[in-house]
């Protein structure tokens, strides 16, 4: 009997121990964000401004001999770049004080180059100390943006800048407050002014910088700050590695420690990696980072930004979207009201989620405790989550609707504190009594959004397929977001004929050749039309069923190439630099020593101003050119160079790149690439085309 009562007393021990163990919360799995990482990626939006001596010149990098006299912003009000941020849903803002030109927008007393000696505020001004008191009355949070590479000191490549640069960097972040983040742009070591050396300086970005005793030291000025690099130098936060606005959508916050960071590990993360390095979006509300007038109608639209925000935010990232500011020192109306309309978009999409409230079943919950049940997952609290028992890395969550409910939006939410660990994942819908697969994924992180056509459905069904350990699911919704028409693209091919395409099949086009605004009285696009001489088209795209329209693509095309002819070339395939489709590209051939000529015979003799040219916009074969020279020529023989320079921030934005120079006749063109971004002899070209008078 004593035997029994005993045996008895050891079973419950043994089951209160067990159920112990299972009630336990899971252990954090390979690595996790620190406080201030988990911080910052709680901000999930901010902004970038952009603003130095090159918004004078309209220029994308500034050489560092520009004169200080030029930066003179009449109107500049920081207070109006941090009411726009704020009103727009961001959470802080990111300032250039010092952009690769080496000019400050503090009053820096290291240097004289700076807003010291400007016109503005007779030189006794100091923007980031307004940035810095403009933030503190909008709520938002500071970053500064610190270029490593300074094109205007004349110790840049000598061990002495690292000292002029770290005596900055204290400055900034000892007189300014708290400072969020630190942003060390990748671009380093070329020509410069460099205290009137002007000269090329290469340094090897590896070991220059010294960056761990510059991270050292940041950590003790700024505890709660989090550093941006490139990649390369292994901080806190990576780039995704493009500057077009998405990461990739498998997306691990992940990176080894050591080692080479290739652009493939940039924008998906490394699945296995053994440090916490998330992945950050940045990219401008306009194609260029600084201002220049002639964006003004190329703001982002509506659907393009929607679609940054489910590249970004919806792809276990952060967005830091940029805002360039004007020569008065504004921010352009257009683009205040580009990310007003962003804002109220995003907020519209996400105010209901449609499963708050209903009933969630989970096929497995960790140790059948309430703690970890399945309704955790979707209580829209952060800090508690659904969890499985530790061996079990397959698992469901069905949300019962209770009605008939119409949805196009899913999102997720792991509980990230504890790592990285959902690999794979479904989403399904009751659709009439049966399930239909609505998405097939992979990784999820903090957040991970995803988009599919409207579906009604009386039951939702979220199945983790593969994870590296228990799932630990803090959030998940479903939303019905407004459709958004995407404005047609519109080009002209070799022949003349303009082309337009809509983003999707079923809706109608409208264009105007006028300049006024297309609309559905305007005329009805059918079949290319043709169009010799220069041309402004603006398009819409129209929904019949909902009558609504898209934004206005807006296209200006110079005289047709009609009768062009690239010369000396013999393979056929050299006429996609001329077929107005962005996609098509060729290269030199292969083996072909630097520098090449590019040589085209314009048919007759024209007037010219000026040259453009948009590199490869292929992600694997870009052979994008950095410097070059460009030649006219009457007769193909003898040849007058009228321009040369550098393609600036080409490799990070590869645009259309506009270069003009002084009016001359000529007949042949010759486009001479010098180098490219990889320092090799790839040459690749999309598209060449000239700006006549
Ligand atoms: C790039 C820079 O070269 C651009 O000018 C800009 O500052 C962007 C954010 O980073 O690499």
């Amino acid at each position: 009997m004593l035997k029994i009562y005993f045996l008895g007393i050891i079973f419950s021990f043994f089951l209160i121990c067990t159920s112990y163990a299972q009630i336990n919360p899971p252990k954090p799995f390979g690595p996790v964000p620190s406080e201030n990482q988990m911080r910052w990626q709680e901000m999930e939006y901010y902004a970038f401004v952009h603003f130095s001596v090159n918004t004078y010149t309209d220029m994308s990098w500034g050489n560092g001999d520009e004169d200080p006299k030029i930066f003179n912003p009449t109107n500049l009000d920081c207070r109006q770049w941090a009411r726009i941020c704020k009103e727009a849903g961001m959470k802080g803002i990111i300032m250039t004080a010092k952009h690769h030109s080496g000019f400050c927008l503090w009053p820096s007393k290291y240097t004289e180059y700076s807003v010291k000696n400007c016109p503005w505020k007779n030189g006794k001004g100091d923007i980031v100390r307004e940035m810095a008191d403009a933030c503190k009355e909008y709520g938002l949070k500071l970053g500064i943006y610190l270029s490593p590479w300074d094109r205007n000191s004349a110790e840049y490549g000598k061990p002495e800048y690292i000292t002029y640069f770290r005596n900055q960097l204290t400055e900034l972040l000892t007189n300014y407050g708290d400072i969020f983040e630190v942003w060390f742009d990748g671009a380093n070591g070329g020509t410069g002014y460099y205290g009137g050396a002007k000269e090329n300086r290469k340094i090897d970005r590896t070991t220059y910088y010294d960056w761990k005793n510059t991270y050292k030291m940041i950590r003790e000025l700024q505890p709660k700050i989090v550093i941006w690099n490139d990649g390369g130098d292994r901080a806190d936060l990576r780039w995704v590695g493009t500057e077009s606005g998405y990461v990739g959508e498998t997306n691990w916050s992940l990176l080894n420690a050591t080692g080479d960071v290739p652009e493939n590990m940039l924008r998906y993360g490394v699945e296995n990696g053994d440090s916490w390095v998330p992945g950050e979006v940045n990219t401008s509300i306009r194609p260029e980072w600084f201002y220049h007038p002639s964006e003004d109608t190329k703001v982002k639209t509506l659907p393009q930004l929607m679609d940054i925000y489910y590249n970004s935010i919806g792809r276990n990232g952060t967005l830091l979207l940029n805002f360039p500011i004007m020569p008065n020192g504004l921010i352009h109306p257009n683009d205040e009201k580009a990310a007003l309309e962003f804002a109220k978009a995003v907020k519209d999409a996400f105010a209901v989620n449609l499963i708050e409230k209903k009933k969630a079943n989970a096929s497995n919950v960790r140790g059948n405790s309430k703690e970890f049940g399945a309704d955790k997952a979707i209580d829209n609290d952060k800090n508690t989550y659904w969890a499985t028992d530790d061996n079990v890395k397959t698992a469901s969550l069905t949300i019962d609707l209770v009605k008939p409910t119409t949805f196009n939006r899913f999102m997720a939410q792991e509980y990230i504190l504890l790592g990285q660990r959902v690999k794979a994942f479904t989403v399904e819908a009751l659709v009439d009594g049966n399930w239909k697969e609505l998405a097939k994924e992979t990784t999820i992180g903090y957040k991970r959004i995803l988009r599919f056509p409207t579906v009604k459905a009386t039951q939702v069904r979220f199945t983790i397929t593969d994870s590296k350990s228990c799932p630990v699911i803090s959030n998940v919704g479903i939303y019905k977001a407004a459709q958004l028409l995407t404005s047609p693209a519109v080009m002209r091919n070799k022949s003349g004929e303009v082309i337009i395409i809509p983003a999707d099949k079923e809706s109608e086009i409208y264009y105007t050749l006028d300049g006024s605004i297309p609309t559905t009285k305007s005329k009805k696009y059918t079949a290319p039309v043709s169009l010799d001489g220069k041309a402004e088209v603006k398009a819409i795209s129209y929904d019949a069923v909902s009558g609504k329209s898209s934004p206005v693509s807006l296209e200006k095309f110079d005289i047709s190439r009609k009768d062009w002819k690239v010369v000396g070339i013999e393979d056929q395939r050299v006429n996609a630099l001329l077929d107005g489709d962005s996609k098509t590209a060729w290269h030199q051939p292969r083996g072909a020593k630097l520098p090449a000529d590019l040589v085209i015979d314009l048919g007759s003799v024209l007037n010219l101003v000026g040259f453009k040219y948009l590199p490869d916009q292929g992600l694997w074969n870009p052979g994008i050119i950095t410097s070059y020279q460009f030649f006219v020529s009457q007769d193909n023989k003898d040849w007058k160079l009228v321009d040369e320079g550098e393609f600036a921030n080409i490799k990070n934005n590869p645009l259309w790149q506009i270069k003009k120079f002084a009016p001359v006749n000529a007949r042949f063109v010759k486009f001479r690439a010098l180098s490219n971004t990889v320092n090799d002899s790839n040459i690749g070209y999309a598209e060449i085309d000239v700006v006549t008078f």
